[in-house]
């Protein structure tokens, strides 16, 4: 299969991404000796060099550490099986980088694993960070999958080495306005964002899809995703007697928001995407979480094959719960791993596009792109916060896992 991507196949960028692979396929003469049975001679191991991004430190440190942890636990796995790539042993790295969450600071790193010529880069976490840094890896000829970026904007900028391993908010955005007006009944609803790319857009596409399915958006307010104070804009939002209140943002918001709702004794339900579908939400929520609705893309855990013993595996390694998008990094890891397997090489021009016709039973679903870097048939879970857990109530879409 030929290249369609100009940058992977323009003669000048090739030359980069052939240092870049061989830099990847160099013998690793610093390796220590094989301790184990089984274990390749330190001349035969090629070294795969993985870029990880996500925040690591600030208010969404929870999340980029579960994040990073998830792609941890796929290196060092395929460490342990003595993966083999074009007949060499194969030893991932994972170079992790902070983000804080922060566009800027995205870029700044993207450039840096840019310049040190990793692999493929796991991340980022946000799409705030995710879109402005897969333009760098792009240009760079990098090939780049995010576990949890999902404005639709990363996959539709004509990228070819651009992939994501969960559905989009187009698809969130839909089933959430459809299961607000036609599952739960509501037709006046606020909508509250966090002007981030993530947040802003994932608002609008469930206002267009309230709308369609006939309820009527009483309030639109914004806020940002530092904020910790939403005392006047759920006053004002009380002033239009909504029956719900959508937030579009993370975690760190819509926690402190449920508890202040309910200490302001507004009896309405919050539903959210992903970004707050998480464990940490009911820790910052309080009593405020109970009732609370959320999606996640994928199915629940304990319906992936292998998701149950993932969680003990995970829980045992990092000695805490999975907060969200653990397995997705870690599917993301292993999905690179065996497009490189497949094409026997590290180097992007040639892993890539099998990493774009992959058919993978992963962790979480079974990996297939479409022409865009996006999943195939992915799901959508909705869920009910019940005494301090989500509660799955019913998966849309998706495809049995093999
Ligand atoms: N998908 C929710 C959180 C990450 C993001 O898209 O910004």
């Amino acid at each position: 299969m030929s290249l369609p991507v100009p940058s992977y196949a323009l003669p000048a960028l090739l030359v980069s991404v052939c240092v870049l692979a061989a830099c990847g396929q160099q013998t690793d003469s610093a390796a220590p000796a094989a301790a184990s049975a089984g274990a390749p001679e330190a001349a035969d191991v090629l070294v795969v060099r993985l870029g990880h991004v996500a925040p690591l430190t600030g208010p969404q440190s929870h999340l980029g550490k579960d994040n990073e942890n998830g792609a941890r636990l796929a290196v060092d796995d395929l460490n342990a099986e003595h993966f083999v790539i074009g007949g060499r042993t194969a030893r991932f790295e994972l170079l992790g980088e902070d983000d804080q969450a922060d566009p800027r600071q995205g870029t700044t790193v993207a450039q840096k694993l840019a310049d040190s010529n990793v692999n493929a880069v796991i991340g980022h976490l946000n799409s705030g960070t995710t879109i402005p840094a897969s333009r760098i890896y792009h240009d760079a000829g990098i090939v780049q999958v995010s576990p949890s970026a999902t404005n639709p904007q990363y996959t539709r900028q004509g990228y070819k080495g651009a992939f994501r391993v969960f559905a989009d908010d187009v698809q969130q955005g839909g089933v959430l306005g459809a299961f607000a007006v036609d599952t739960l009944r509501m037709k006046r609803i606020a909508v509250i964002d966090d002007r981030t790319a993530y947040g802003q857009g994932l608002a609008d596409e469930f206002e267009k899809a309230a709308k369609a399915a006939g309820a009527e958006i009483v309030a639109r307010e914004y806020t940002t995703d530092k904020a910790t104070d939403f005392a006047s804009i759920l006053t004002k939002v009380k002033s239009t007697t909504p029956d719900l209140l959508f937030y579009g943002g993370m975690d760190t918001q819509a926690g402190p928001m449920a508890r202040q709702l309910k200490t302001l004794g507004m009896a309405v339900p919050m539903l959210f995407g992903d970004g707050a579908c998480t464990v940490e939400f009911h820790k910052l929520a309080g009593e405020g979480a109970e009732g609370s609705y959320c999606s996640l893309p994928g199915v629940p855990l304990d319906k992936m094959a292998g998701g149950s013993a993932f969680r003990d595996r995970y829980m045992a390694k990092f000695n805490t719960d999975i907060q969200l998008y653990a397995p997705y990094a870690y599917d993301a890891v292993r999905v690179v791993a065996e497009a490189m397997r497949k094409a026997g090489s590290v180097e992007a021009d040639k892993f890539l596009p099998e990493l774009a016709a992959i058919d993978y039973p992963g962790l979480t679903a079974e990996i297939r792109f479409d022409e865009k870097g996006d999943i195939k048939d992915g799901a959508i879970t909705l869920y009910q916060a019940k005494s301090g857990a989500w509660t799955a109530l019913e998966t849309m879409g998706g495809k049995a896992q093999r």
